[in-house]
């Protein structure tokens, strides 16, 4: 009877065993697969983050005037603020211009914000976000250009003009728990599309 029990113990604590690792590894398996969910959450977060502000950006500046952007439109670096006048319609003829407004980043505390009458008493900022990386991605501050794409040591946000068309680059990245940096870049171009109607500096 004894040896009966003993063995049936014996069975028992292996199947108790072998439990105890299945549940280990299942447990193991999950959080694995919780936290590869977190970090895809994440990037789709930061990358479509990225093109929400760009597109924004884009169809800020798609309604100026190319003479009224600053830097000028010969402006061959990149510049992290663009200013600008948009058309708001005509008046008695004559085109009537917006109050400059501006989109720039902010590197001390990484935004781009949106601004209406910049450098004024009366200017209003709205953040756009607040994830931009220091430089775009896969560039480091070192007089070269590291990601080839023409330009050196270029900010999380970057312009360049030329004629009307003005490229636009930008790097969000957020760092993970488990450390790892997650960084999402979009890149696109916009043409000013009011060059008719003559602009004229506000006096
Ligand atoms: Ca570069
Ligand atoms: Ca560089």
């Amino acid at each position: 009877m004894n040896r009966r029990s003993g063995l049936t113990l014996l069975e028992l604590s292996l199947a108790m065993g072998l439990l105890a690792v299945v549940s280990i590894q299942i447990v193991g398996a999950m959080n694995s697969a919780a936290k590869k969910t977190d970090a895809e959450i994440e990037r789709t977060h930061v990358e479509s983050q990225a093109r929400f502000v760009l597109r924004k950006i884009g169809f800020a500046i798609m309604g100026s005037h190319p003479d009224s952007l600053v830097p000028d439109t010969n402006s061959p670096l990149a510049t992290t603020s663009i200013r600008y006048q948009v058309s708001l319609g005509v008046t008695d003829g004559e085109m009537v211009w917006s109050e400059p407004e501006k989109v720039a980043l902010e590197e001390a505390v990484r935004q781009v914000y949106w601004s209406d009458n910049p450098d004024a008493d009366e200017e209003r900022r709205i953040v756009w976000t607040s994830l931009v990386a220091p430089y775009l991605e896969g560039e480091i501050p070192n007089g070269m250009d590291d990601n080839g794409n023409g330009l050196i040591d270029e900010k999380g946000l970057s312009f360049t003009i030329d004629r009307n068309a003005i490229r636009m680059s930008l790097t969000l990245e957020r760092r993970l728990d488990s450390g790892e940096l997650q960084q999402s870049t979009v890149t696109n171009t916009v043409t000013c599309r009011n060059t008719i109607g003559g602009w004229r500096e506000a006096e």
